[in-house]
């Protein structure tokens, strides 16, 4: 069994799609070990996307991830990391596959509705990130 983290990020929680975002993830087959809304300070996020600091996006995106609620989650299923990153689809929603999330969801490379790990390191530390290990709960 692996876990990953998931946001559903502030643009998807503005417009009134954790709901529907969810039901995806159960009916996918994950099991849901940790959930919380968080509004992010801009320091947070800045911790958060700190491999990305180099980045032009880096000032744009960590504003953004603070702009407003969003919903953590540990999500937990055999091959979590992968199952959930191609349940979001591709980083850019207008380059991502019909019927996955940040095509139908998503609005722009930023506004892309979801985030997920990309490997298991990454998914120790953004675990660590949001959650104490008494939150994941068996
Ligand atoms: P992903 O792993 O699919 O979330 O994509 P990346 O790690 O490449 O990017 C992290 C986040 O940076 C993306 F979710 C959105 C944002 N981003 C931009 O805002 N502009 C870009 O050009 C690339 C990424």
């Amino acid at each position: 069994m692996e876990q990953t983290f998931a946001i559903i990020k502030p643009d998807a929680v503005s417009s009134g799609h954790t709901g529907a975002i969810l039901q995806r993830i159960e009916e996918a087959g994950f099991r849901v070990a940790a959930m919380r809304m968080v509004r992010m300070t801009k320091a947070e996020a800045e911790g958060f996307y700190a491999v990305h600091r180099e980045r032009p996006f880096f000032d744009s995106l960590t504003t953004f991830m603070s702009s407003g609620p969003a919903v953590v989650l540990a999500l937990e299923a055999p091959g979590a990391i992968a199952g959930w990153r191609a349940l979001m689809g591709a980083t850019d929603p207008a380059r991502a596959e019909e019927g996955t999330l940040r095509r139908r969801y998503g609005s722009s490379i930023e506004h892309n509705a979801t985030h997920g790990s990309d490997a298991p390191e990454t998914a120790a530390f953004e675990l660590g990130y949001f959650f104490r290990g008494l939150e994941l709960v068996r």
